[in-house]
């Protein structure tokens, strides 16, 4: 585990590479398509946020939060992706939701930098921002971890 700085131009670096990020979210969604029938479930997209802790950071809560009310949340959350209320996340409205999302998250970060906990798997979708512009600057140098 370890820690990088990310703020809004890292996110919207990540989301306008259109091909990194189009294979960052296909590869998301295949692997929260449990079942393997192309589309995502309620129980699948939530199992999705609780991975990625997207919540946290985009709808600010970082105090626990009652079991009802995440369910709540999570809904909302899922009728904001199923977007023509089919009950279930295909491909197409997954990749247009969480562009919405990081972009907000950008918007949100703005040009104050946050510091974020890597998750060890190193699959987070911020740390993913994180590594593109790693790999983007590498030529100039690397910081020195302390
Ligand atoms: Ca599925």
């Amino acid at each position: 585990m370890g820690v990088v700085i990310i703020d809004g131009t890292t996110v919207k670096n990540f989301v306008s590479d259109e091909a990194q990020f189009k294979k960052s979210v296909d590869e998301r969604f295949a692997a929260l398509d449990l079942n393997n029938d192309g589309v995502l479930s309620r129980s699948e997209l939530r199992k999705a946020f609780e991975l990625m802790r997207l919540i946290e950071t985009h709808f600010g809560l970082d105090v626990a939060t009652t079991p009802d009310e995440l369910t709540q949340l999570y809904d909302s959350i899922f009728d904001k992706f199923d977007y023509d209320h089919s009950g279930t996340v295909d491909l197409e409205e997954f990749r247009e939701e969480m562009k919405k999302i990081m972009l907000a998250i950008a918007e949100g970060l703005g040009s104050s930098p946050i510091q974020m906990v890597l998750e060890d798997d190193g699959r987070g979708f911020l740390q993913q921002a994180a590594d593109l512009e790693a790999s983007k600057t590498s030529s100039v140098s690397h910081p020195t971890p302390t």
